[in-house]
């Protein structure tokens, strides 16, 4: 029931996004989810966010498959210890490409209802006032392998 009432949200929310589509729409690539040993409660997500249209677009939300929760954080260097911390809100320019990468901006998947493994697909989806954009992520053990395969066709 909760997620038929999800999917139904999310149906009106891609309506209102059309609408509104002239100002600002980002467009999502080289997602991938790191698989950590099974047992963990969280991991770590990845991907490109172009803006492409000619308004800046605020991300205040993203949400992943299988997570009860996810949050946007930064890495931080601090006296040698590498620390990360909650952003609630990440704004793309109009026109610029913003990287969620290893060691620095990234998602993160909390509540994990299992370890994502390596093979499967999670969707990702990153909240901006206006609507909601959505990839399907592939799950890797570490960065690299099968990035270069996407976008050279
Ligand atoms: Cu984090």
């Amino acid at each position: 029931m909760q997620r038929w009432a999800a999917r139904l949200g999310a149906g009106v929310l891609a309506l209102a996004g059309q609408a509104a589509m002239a100002q600002g729409a980002l467009e999502l690539s080289d997602a991938w989810v790191r698989a950590l040993p099974p047992g963990q409660p969280a991991t770590a997500a990845y991907l490109v966010v172009h803006n492409t249209g000619s308004e800046p677009v605020t991300v205040d939300a993203a949400s992943a498959s299988g997570a009860g929760r996810v949050e946007m954080h930064d890495t931080l260097q601090e006296d040698g210890m590498s620390r990360m911390r909650q952003r609630h809100q990440v704004t793309v320019p109009a026109g610029e490409v913003l990287r969620f990468q290893p060691g620095g901006l990234h998602l993160m998947l909390l509540e994990l209802e299992a370890m994502p493994r390596e093979g499967e697909t999670v969707r990702l989806c990153l909240h901006s006032s206006e609507r909601e954009h959505c990839i399907d992520a592939p799950v890797r053990r570490q960065a690299g392998g099968g990035h270069d395969h996407h976008g050279h066709h």
